[in-house]
């Protein structure tokens, strides 16, 4: 029997102006720089924590508020669409692109901070979300501190991302060698997951 089409109204839910629009390169550079994985209570709620900042129930900067949607969850939001709501979202092939992109913006800030494994609670996170627990569904069974690793070194795969920051510091590094303040157009970067570059 055929199903509904996968629908898409990006940025078109003026219901919700907040989200019309979708992250900013700025933001992957704040919330890269947040320097603690999680804080109490561990949830949709937390401030000043990396994990919460990229799912995107806080500020880019980490500060949480109610009605702040970003990053991975302001790309969802935007799609306005299947790709919008929970249970249909992995149905739009846009899921792989945003959640791969995701576990890039994590893979890069385990490689920065280094953290060790003793900053992943150990209780009192949500059901599966502890450190010990496994991640479901997947099989064989996993842990969140097995997955608390680098790809490049762990894992068997490498992300090639220019990161915003470093596009900002060439095009800065270029204006002053040229002599002239004017932004240049950004080449097409190597980053394969998304090109962040703006002409
Ligand atoms: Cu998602």
């Amino acid at each position: 029997r055929p199903t509904s089409p996968i629908r898409r109204n990006p940025a078109g839910n003026v219901e919700r102006p907040m989200v019309q629009r979708l992250p900013e390169p700025q933001d992957v550079v704040d919330c890269l720089d947040l320097k603690t994985f999680d804080t109490p209570p561990y949830y949709s709620t937390s401030s000043e924590s990396f994990r919460n900042t990229v799912e995107g129930y806080s500020a880019p900067q980490g500060g949480y508020d109610p009605v702040v949607r970003s990053l991975h969850n302001l790309a969802h939001l935007f799609l306005n669409g299947t790709g919008g709501q929970t249970h249909l979202s992995p149905n739009d092939p846009i899921f792989v692109l945003l959640h791969t992109f995701t576990d890039a913006i994590f893979d890069e800030w385990l490689s920065r901070h280094a953290p060790g494994i003793a900053v992943y609670p150990e209780e009192d996170a949500p059901i599966g979300h502890n450190r010990q627990f496994n991640m479901v569904p997947f099989w064989p069974p996993v842990t969140n501190a097995e997955m608390f690793v680098t790809a490049p070194e762990n894992l068997g795969y490498t992300y090639e991302v220019t990161w915003p920051s470093e596009i900002v510091a060439a095009v800065l590094v270029a204006a002053v060698v040229s002599g002239s303040w004017r932004v240049p157009c950004v080449p097409a970067t190597s980053a394969r997951l998304r090109d962040w570059s703006r002409c």
